[in-house]
């Protein structure tokens, strides 16, 4: 056991390297971390049981809502909102904020989440995954409002994700690098596994939805141009495309690649949410040596004019991201 750091020892470690930690943040990360590995055993039994296929109804996305969303996203509320340290939640699957019922006037923390981001993927049994942001409030002794969750990513305190695939990777930053830690199942912890994750100084793949490239703007066909050239970074580039973002943007951290879902003709803002998909991933990026942009402007800048505000991105390897927003600057002249 001395040998195994298991997310609850690495946690501990960490708080004890901040000297006078409460003690919170640990508590808090422990109890996503729980979270998690309960939505990882649904999605994993999610064929056996009556879990599959859609409620019928629709998120405030409009999209059509499957049972392990809901699931997922009733999991996290149900675990967040016992611990006092927590303010309230901002849901992908909720039009509105969750005020917690223990934290609600005293609780530092807020949380955003996208519960289970890939539900397309659900019913192929492709990768799916959980992503997280973690705030800190400016004020307590009153509920949290909008306002409060609607700041710039630099304002995180920590981010993460859990990709559910081969076998339910949890990864995490607190601003002092990313760390990656795999479920394992007979212990029933996330062991650490991809200490100090580093995007690698070349990128391997691009991943991009190409249905889409009739309403692509000229520099993200001229992008693609780029990294279809086989001349100098691009001499081996593939297109690897799982139509999950955490698990696209979870390859291209570990083996090199870029990913971008920009905005087009048809959706000039794009399709991804900046609060809960775009800003924990930049910041988890940026972490591992990577960028991230919306075309124009790095993404962890920007402000959100609302919970569900789309934005155009393009993440991971720092010289892509840049050749992008060098290619987008020079069409709009
Ligand atoms: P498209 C999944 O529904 C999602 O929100 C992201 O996880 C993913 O990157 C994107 O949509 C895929 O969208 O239009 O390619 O199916």
């Amino acid at each position: 056991m001395s040998g195994l750091m298991t997310l609850s020892r690495f946690n501990l470690q960490r708080k004890r390297d901040y000297e006078g930690a409460s003690g919170d943040f640990t508590l808090l990360m422990n109890h996503l971390a729980l979270a998690m590995k309960i939505v990882s055993r649904e999605v994993a039994r999610a064929g056996l049981l009556d879990v599959l296929g859609k409620t019928g109804e629709e998120n405030v996305q409009g999209e059509q809502v499957t049972k392990l969303d809901v699931l997922s996203n009733e999991m996290l509320i149900e675990v967040l909102n016992d611990l006092p340290m927590v303010a309230a939640v901002a849901s992908e699957e909720d039009e509105q904020i969750r005020i917690t019922r223990a934290g609600r006037l005293t609780g530092r923390y807020l949380v955003c989440f996208d519960p289970l981001d890939g539900s397309s993927n659900i019913d192929v049994n492709a990768t799916i995954g959980t992503i997280f942001s973690i705030r800190k409030r400016e004020t307590v002794g009153r509920e949290a409002t909008v306002e409060d969750f609607c700041k710039a990513g630099t304002e995180q305190i920590a981010a993460g994700y859990c990709v559910y695939g081969s076998s339910t990777l949890f990864a995490y930053s607190t601003g002092d690098g990313v760390d990656g830690f795999t479920l394992d199942p007979n212990v029933g912890e996330f062991v650490l596994s991809h200490p100090n994750m580093r995007i690698p100084e070349l990128a391997t793949c691009w991943s991009a939805n190409v249905g889409n490239a009739r309403n692509w703007l000229p520099e993200t066909h001229a992008f693609v141009q780029h990294l279809g050239s086989g001349e100098g970074r691009y001499k081996k580039m593939s297109l690897r495309y799982i139509g999950t973002l955490v698990a696209d943007v979870h390859r291209n951290i570990i083996q090199g690649g870029v990913f971008f879902y920009p905005g087009d003709k048809k959706s000039p803002n794009g399709k991804l949410r900046l609060l809960y998909e775009a800003h924990p991933l930049a910041y988890l990026v940026e972490q591992a040596g990577g960028k991230a942009t919306d075309g124009v402007r790095r993404i962890l800048d920007l402000v959100p004019n609302g919970l569900h505000m789309r934005t155009p991105l393009v993440i991971g390897n720092g010289p892509e991201v840049d050749l992008y927003a060098e290619l987008a600057a020079t069409r709009r002249g």
